[in-house]
Formats: C-alpha cells, structure tokens, sequence
C-alpha cells in the first residue's frame, strides 16, 4: 500500500509460464522455481506480475481494496479486454456489490440448509462406492468426480436432470478463460453458445425445483434486492464454482490416498479424520491453483513495487506447498495441522460454498472408509491440461472391498 520509494525494488524477471504444458505436467518444480525467484516476480511472457510464497499470497487476499477482483480474476483486465460472459455478481466485483450479493449466496447455504442435505448425500455416497465396488475398474474422473457433483450438488441446486453434462464443459469454459488466451483456452471455447445456452436456462426461476437452493436466490428478487436477470446471474455462480472444482477434488482424493495406501489406512482406522483428510487433500493437491487481483493503486508487496491498474496471479498450488510456512510440504499427512491453507482463497472473497464442498468430500470419504480396504491404479493416469485447475483426465482405479 506504501507508495513506492527507495526502500522498494522492481520486481525480478521470470521466464516462468503457468500456463504452459511442461508447468502444468511438473508443476512442483515449477512452483519451487517460482516461489524461489522471488516474493513476487513479473511473468515476462505476459507482462503480469505473480506470487507463489504463501505469505504474500495471504497478504493480497487479505487486502482487497489494494488487489480488486472488479477486473476479472483471470489473466484479463476487464478494462481492457471485454469479459466473455456478463461477469459474476460475486467472483468479479467488489464492495460493496460484492458484500451484499455475496450475502444473498451466503444465506442459502446456511448451516441449517447443509445439514438438511447431509442424509441424502450419504445415500448417493454409499450407492456410488457400492456400485464401483462392484466394477472390476472404472475411471475416477468420469465415474466418480464428474457424477457425484452432477447428481448430488446440481440435485440440491434444483437445476433440471436433462444435459447436466454441460456443466462440466462449462466449468471448463469459466476456469480456463481465467488464462491467457492459448491453445487450452481456445479447446474450452469450442461450443460457446449451447453450453453457455444450456446453464443460462438452467438459471431461470421457472426451471428451478422448489425445494433446492438455487430458488431460495430468488426471495432477493421478491424482497426487491436483485432483479430477475441478476438472480438468475447468482444461480449461475453455483453451477460455475460447484461442478469442476469439486470433481477435481474428488478426484485429487483418490489420487492421494491410491499413491499414499498408509494414509488410506489410517483414515480406516479413524474415519473421523475424513474432514481433516479433505483439507489436507486440498492443500495437497489445491484444484483451484492460480487465480489474478487487480492492484487498485500503487502498490508494495514484500519490498516490491507493483504499480496501479496491474494483474497479479496468486499460485494458490505453490503457496500451499511454500516450505516458508510448512513443515515437510511435499509429504501428504492427514494428521498434520492444515490451518491456513489456501486452497479455497481468502479474505472477502474466500470459497462462499466451502460447506458445500466439504460436506460432499467428507461424505464420500466416509462412505469410502466404511467399505474400501485398497484404492489401486489400474493403468496410466492422464493429467487433466487446464489452465486453473488441477485435476486428471483420466485415472483408472480398482477398489477393494
Ligand atoms: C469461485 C468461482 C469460480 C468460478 C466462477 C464463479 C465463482 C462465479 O461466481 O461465477
């Protein structure tokens, strides 16, 4: 927030690319790399400045009237590069609209609306794992990541059961047009219309059952808070956060304890640590690595100059793995203490639906306990080549009852 004076430097140069194959491919070197070049450092290839040293990135979440998210919180300044949807009312804006849309969200999602869902889902949990019991292998990403979220969330939203799988390709569409306009961008893309098409009427009051969370946005419009164009534009903020980044959860679980089989042992043993497990499971394996700020002034990060109207990209992957701040970064530990973790953001605008996200993972991870003594990798898991979330594109597994 300091103005910049002789106490402050430029920031160092980085040849680094996030949003390159080769990083997304190898990312933990390439996060050490880039933690390692400095506090904060300017992406040459893009001329925008990043962080991935969990201190700073803390301190940007936590100052958001120095870093906005009015100007999109992707690569583009939405000053200079018209967004490609009518931005979110929660995600892209500020206070005070951020504050009282937000809070619209806020109190659908209430503790008393989350624990009237739990039942159900543990239902939808317990038939699932059953069910892939019962499969000699199958593909975590498609048969358990993509279907948990699109049954069990898009059910509790209210949405209709026709074409949920536009979901996916439209988280595809929200997460990678975060990124710079590459070949990863340009593949999400493809088939703007009908997907974006399909949620937009999804959104609308008369497709929404009566008994989900999506219609209790629209008593903002009957109290006169929100217009019928905006309430359906908040409904659309589930169906954008709620889909990918919870199948890329899942599916990073399944990676996880697979490739750790003591720590699936040791939630066995004591499945109360399900909750704690998911935490570590997103600091891990965060899958929503990298998102931007936008510096409303002059700025000072760590002794770094950033000037006004600048984007600057958190790495959320690298900070969660910042040897600055954790013990034994790279080990994956259910028991160790995860408090901190960024893996769903921070400060005003940190994950509105973390309940939501939690909930489901611990009821999968219970189920799971209660039924599953191995998680095997079956043949050769894909890396899912995206340019904000982490997750797989393939990853076939066998359990064992
Ligand atoms: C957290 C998040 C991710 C993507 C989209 C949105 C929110 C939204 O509000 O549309």
């Amino acid at each position: 927030m300091a103005e910049a004076d002789a106490a402050t430097s430029a920031a160092p140069v980085s040849g680094l690319d996030p949003f390159s194959d080769e990083y997304i491919l190898d990312s933990y070197p390439q996060h050490a790399q880039l933690r390692d070049a400095g506090p904060v450092v300017l992406l040459e290839k893009y001329q925008v400045y990043a962080t991935g040293r969990y201190a700073q990135v803390r301190a940007v979440l936590e100052d958001a009237a120095t870093y906005c998210s009015g100007a999109g919180v992707g690569i583009d300044n939405y000053h200079k590069v018209p967004p490609w949807r009518p931005p979110s009312m929660v995600l892209e804006t500020d206070p005070p609209e951020h504050t009282r849309n937000r809070a619209v969200i806020s109190r659908t999602l209430s503790p008393a609306a989350l624990r009237a869902l739990r039942a159900g889902f543990e239902e939808e949990a317990a038939m699932m794992v059953d069910s892939l019991l019962a499969r000699d292998s199958f593909d975590a990403v498609k048969d358990m990541g993509e279907a948990f979220p699109l049954k069990v969330f898009a059910n509790a939203i209210g949405i209709p059961k026709e074409g949920r799988h536009h979901l996916v390709a439209y988280g595809n569409m929200v997460f990678n047009g975060m990124g710079p306009h590459n070949k990863l961008y340009d593949q999400a893309m493809a088939n703007p219309d009908e997907v974006s098409g399909w949620v937009w009427e999804a959104c609308q009051r008369r497709n929404l059952t009566p008994d989900g969370l999506g219609i209790r946005i629209f008593d903002a419009v009957d109290s006169g808070i929100l217009t019928d164009e905006e309430g359906a534009r908040l409904v659309r903020s589930f169906l954008s956060a709620g889909t990918d980044t919870t199948a890329a959860a899942i599916v990073n679980a399944l990676y996880c304890f697979a490739t750790n089989p003591g720590q699936w042992q040791a939630l066995r043993e004591r499945p109360d640590l399900a909750r704690a497990a998911f935490e570590e499971i997103l600091r891990f394996e965060s899958p929503f690595q990298t998102f931007f700020r936008t510096t409303t002034r002059d700025a000072e990060l760590a002794g770094v100059r950033i000037p006004a109207g600048e984007k600057v990209m958190l790495s959320l992957g690298a900070a969660n793995r910042d040897p600055r701040q954790w013990s034994d970064p790279d080990r994956f530990d259910i028991t160790r203490t995860t408090t901190g973790h960024v893996g769903f953001g921070g400060g005003i605008h940190g994950c509105v639906g973390q309940m939501m996200a939690r909930l489901e993972l611990e009821v999968i991870l219970r189920a799971m306990a209660a039924r599953v003594s191995t998680i095997e990798i079956t043949g050769e898991p894909r890396r899912m080549l995206h340019n904000t979330l982490r997750g797989m594109e393939y990853l076939p597994v066998r359990l064992r009852a």
